[in-house]
């Protein structure tokens, strides 16, 4: 078994860090030599995000916004969208498909007839062919009316066949897509009772029959969304692989049909929210897979599972701006015709500010949806830390955008009659599954930092050998100088950027230079021990996200004023407010290695530590102040 945990990951991954400034650890030059690290050295990366821990503002990724959609996509969303939103309004009834805690007949139905189960299955095999983009249009609609149905959607088209999608032979894809678009649900089975965010740690478990014709196999998987209904699934399960002599297990994933035999489901789970979407167990008894079901090769299932999640996350972000555009539309109404103290709530400033903050955070996550999606329908392969961190800021977003329109409603959004409350409900599991956005905070940073870690090992190997590496070091120490004197100037600002934007980018630009400076310093100071300070990880995570999500408006924003749309004054707006917030909370990075911020994560430990030790609150009740007795 792999045994693997978080921490595990980074420690296998992250590159041997830059120690210059501590020269004994001169065990690096031998180690810097091997292959693997020499390809990690000398890595570029076409993503922002991971530029970012490397001081760098590249922005190619970013600029100019992307237009993928030619003139045929364009009309076919026009043709899909109007069908999509007057079936929500008036077929779907996501009240009683709460109150039931089952989708009702005619919308399942519904959804299956408008094709909504294989908007991206190629139209050859029976699906819609949509681009990313298009798909992230359509689940915006969804997200805007019923997040459970979204649920139902996405287990089935976002996670549960799309990895026959990307990984799936042409056979295994002329046999399943046609059906998991006519009637047959599809689901994703990773987690197990004892592994959630520790996905390579699952126990169910997949042997060749001694034939050699099948796998054989066993295990359970829990919390599985469309678990009780689904007749097609993908299933991760530990495989017994042949590894220089030895028996080795890894991962392997494979496409297991319900009609197999020995697949069976518990009942629906009650929960919080979602709760028309069917969320069930998944038991496997000696289920006999044909090999050709093996998907993605065998031992390559933990990479099967990893691409289809970086792979759907986008379409969370796009279907959360959905709902969140819904919820302040209702705020705004209600703002605008609600008076207390003799002035419509509308008029008072602190209703204009919480409006702001609203619309700031559905403009970013719109923006970084879309970013994404294009990036994506483009091509282009490297997109997994922003897809991370567009899952991570929709839903924390959407929560905190629903949460104060509610606020704003006041006693009327507290009842169910409005709807918010249902919606507050389904959203809190969007900060839980698809990684939690703990876990993915933490796998941004280290991810990031195992880059930036590559590139200052790969600098300290070229001064070894100065004469063959002058380009490098050369163009490193011109990057140094110009940071130093503080004239850091990103000649893509002025190309890309709209002239009343330069400002705040710069300050952007600067902020960055901080974090590739800070990342340096906790490498030298932590070496490979910063994985396991996650408190660091945290505030990097933090800026990583503030700066990816400032690009992504100053670039859509950018394309609204040269496009010349009525709405560019406003998003010129946001983003120049938007920014300005994030640099200042990047900017305060700068402070992360001071005595000062360690004393305080320490504190926060010692105050963590101390409670697990006592089974929870120490201090006992203001009024119980005798030493034995509680009152
Ligand atoms: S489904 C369940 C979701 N579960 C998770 O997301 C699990 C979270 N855990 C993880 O992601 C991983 O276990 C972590 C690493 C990150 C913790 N991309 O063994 P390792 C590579 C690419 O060292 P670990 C659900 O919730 C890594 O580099 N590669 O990793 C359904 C290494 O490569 P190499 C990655 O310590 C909800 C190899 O893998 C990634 O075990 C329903 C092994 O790594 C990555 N991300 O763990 C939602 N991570 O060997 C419905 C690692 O080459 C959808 N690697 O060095 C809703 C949609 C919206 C609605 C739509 C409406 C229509």
């Amino acid at each position: 078994m792999k045994g693997s945990n978080f921490v595990g990951y980074a420690r296998r991954n992250l590159c041997r860090p830059f120690l210059l400034s501590r020269p004994q650890h001169n065990g690096l030059a031998t180690a810097a030599a091997t292959a693997p690290e020499r390809q990690c050295g000398a890595r570029q990366s076409d993503s922002f995000t991971m530029n970012i821990f490397r001081g760098q503002f590249e922005t190619a990724q970013i600029f100019p916004y992307p237009d993928v959609l030619n003139d045929e996509q364009h009309q076919t969303l026009a043709e899909l969208i109007p069908p999509m939103e007057k079936f929500f309004e008036e077929v779907n009834n996501p009240a009683k498909n709460d109150a039931d805690c089952k989708i009702e007949e005619d919308t399942m139905s519904g959804l299956w007839d408008l094709g909504a189960f294989g908007l991206q299955v190629p139209v050859e095999h029976g699906g819609l062919g949509l681009s990313n983009s298009q798909y992230a249009r359509l689940t915006e609609v969804v997200g805007a009316h019923d997040l459970g149905v979204g649920i139902a959607l996405g287990a089935h088209q976002s996670i549960g066949f799309k990895g026959i999608l990307l990984f799936g032979t042409p056979k295994q894809r002329a046999h399943y897509l046609p059906r998991v678009t006519s009637g047959e649900f599809a689901a994703f089975c990773l987690t197990e009772p004892s592994s959630g965010s520790d996905a390579g740690s699952i126990q169910s478990r997949a042997v060749l029959s001694p034939d050699g014709k099948h796998y054989i196999l066993n295990g359970s998987k829990i919390w599985i969304s469309n678990g009780g209904i689904a007749e097609i699934m993908t299933v991760f399960a530990q495989t017994p692989i042949e590894k220089d002599g030895k028996t080795v297990n890894k991962v392997t994933a494979f496409i297991v049909e319900r009609s197999f035999g020995g697949v069976t489901s518990g009942p629906p789970e009650h929960k919080m929210g979602i709760r028309c979407s069917n969320t069930a167990e998944v038991y496997f008894e000696d289920v006999r897979i044909p090999i050709e079901n093996v998907l993605g090769g065998v031992g390559e299932g933990f990479k099967v599972a990893m691409n289809i999640l970086n792979n759907g996350r986008f379409g969370m972000a796009a279907t959360l701006s959905g709902t969140q555009r819904v919820a302040i539309r209702q705020a705004a109404e209600h703002a605008a015709t609600r008076t207390q103290f003799g002035k419509r709530l509308a008029d008072f400033t602190s209703i204009q500010e919480k409006l702001a903050r609203m619309a700031m955070l559905q403009y970013v996550t719109e923006s970084m949806a879309y970013l994404i999606s294009g990036t994506m329908d483009a091509g282009k392969q490297e997109y997994h830390l922003e897809a991370a961190i567009s899952k991570v800021f929709a839903s924390d977003s959407a929560w905190y955008v629903v949460d104060e329109a509610i606020q704003i409603l006041g006693g009327m959004g507290f009842m169910t009659s409005t709807g918010l409350e249902r919606v507050l409900r389904d959203l809190r599991i969007f900060r839980i599954f698809e990684g939690t956005n703990d876990i993915l905070r933490l796998f941004v940073a280290l991810t990031g930092i195992q880059f930036a870690g590559s590139h200052l090992q790969e600098l300290q190997r070229a001064f070894k050998n100065p004469t063959a590496n002058l380009g490098l070091i050369f163009s490193e120490a011109g990057r140094r100088a110009t940071r130093a004197v503080g004239l850091h100037r990103s000649p893509d600002i002025d190309e890309h950027i709209a002239p009343e934007l330069r400002p705040v980018a710069r300050n952007l630009a600067r902020c960055v230079v901080t974090l590739g400076m800070v990342v340096e310093s906790c490498l030298r100071q932590y070496g490979r021990g910063i994985v396991d300070e996650q408190q660091l990880l945290n505030r990097l995570a933090g800026a990583a996200i503030d700066a990816t999500s400032s690009v992504a408006v100053l670039s859509r924003s950018t394309r609204a004023v040269r496009m010349g749309l009525p709405s560019a004054a406003h998003e010129l707006r946001i983003t120049e407010a938007w920014v300005e917030e994030a640099s200042n909370r990047m900017a305060s990075l700068s402070d992360l290695l001071a005595p000062r911020t360690l004393v305080h994560h320490s504190r926060l430990t010692t105050i963590g530590k101390d409670i697990i030790t006592s089974g929870g609150q120490i201090s006992r009740t203001p009024l119980d102040t005798r030493a034995s007795k509680t009152l």
